[in-house]
């Protein structure tokens, strides 16, 4: 009688023991996070400040969470901006409080790749600039541009003697050492004058008048 008082009493003490953390246990709920519209990637966010990905899923203890999406994403060669929770919030930065199992969504948006620069202005063409020099060194009709201007541009072409050509639009301007045609060591609006004016010259005549549209700050002339 005695040994099964004590051989309840233990058991009790035991079942006892086995409650207490039970009955103190904290509740837990899963926590699912989601983004959408990123194609599928993965998203790194922030959970109380720790590093994770979505999508997201863990089986967490209640309490106060706070979600940090980042407003702005980059995967691959795309930018996503961060548009709206699936609650209507635009904060990227939400706090959940976890009394319950939770699925969230945070919405991004493909931002658009920059349109492409535009087109070079419309370059002018041989004819044009063979009209300015004729129009000031013959005196043959009204010119378009200044004197100062052919002056100043003549020099910016003349710089590239030795040079290799800029860039101009993907156009090969050709080495302005073969527009010396007087051999004189320098590009001058004399050269110019004398290529434009004689026909022996003509090929060279797209590739001076895209040297004077460069330095117009033009666009290469379409033929
Ligand atoms: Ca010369």
């Amino acid at each position: 009688m005695r040994l099964n008082k004590i051989a309840l009493g233990l058991t009790t003490l035991m079942l006892t023991a086995l409650m207490i953390p039970l009955a103190f246990a904290q509740p837990t709920w899963s926590l699912n996070i989601y983004s959408l519209g990123v194609g599928g990637a993965a998203v790194p966010f922030t959970l109380n400040g720790a590093p994770q990905v979505t999508p997201y899923s863990a089986t967490l203890p209640e309490g106060t969470y706070t979600v940090a999406m980042p407003p702005t994403v980059t995967i691959g060669v795309n930018t996503y901006n961060f548009v709206v929770w699936d609650g209507g919030s635009t904060n990227p930065t939400r706090t959940i409080i976890l009394t319950q199992d939770t699925s969230i969504y945070a919405h991004y948006e493909l931002v658009p790749p920059p349109p492409p620069p535009p087109p070079p202005p419309h370059g002018e063409s041989p004819g044009y600039w063979k009209h300015q020099f004729l129009a000031y060194i013959d005196g043959k009709g009204k010119p378009q541009e200044t004197w100062a201007d052919l002056v100043d541009w003549t020099a910016d072409i003349d710089a590239y003697y030795s040079n290799a050509p800029p860039d101009f639009y993907g156009y090969a301007l050709p080495p302005v050492s073969s527009l010396d045609i007087d051999s004189s060591g320098t590009f001058t609006t004399v050269d110019a004058y004398n290529i434009f004016k004689d026909k022996a010259w003509k090929e060279l005549w797209i590739g001076l008048a895209n040297w004077y549209n460069w330095a117009a700050g033009l666009g290469p002339y379409e033929t």
